[in-house]
């Protein structure tokens, strides 16, 4: 599976995707789309988030 980042956000806080649980480490781009391609994904739930974890999220697999 791969998701699509587009990062419309200029702050230095969406400059950074972070995924723990998925060894993900992605530098986003302003204004740019940026694809993650995970595989293998067992149902559940991985949180990402910024460097500083000020952005947060939970990408829900099922
Ligand atoms: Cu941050």
């Amino acid at each position: 599976m791969t998701l699509n980042f587009l990062r419309k956000d200029q702050s230095p806080c969406s400059e950074m995707l972070l995924i723990p649980d998925l060894g993900v480490s992605e530098q986003l781009e302003l204004d740019k789309v940026t694809p993650v391609t995970l595989t293998d994904l067992a149902p559940g739930e991985y949180p990402f988030h910024c460097q500083m974890q000020m952005y947060r999220g939970t990408l829900t697999v099922v």
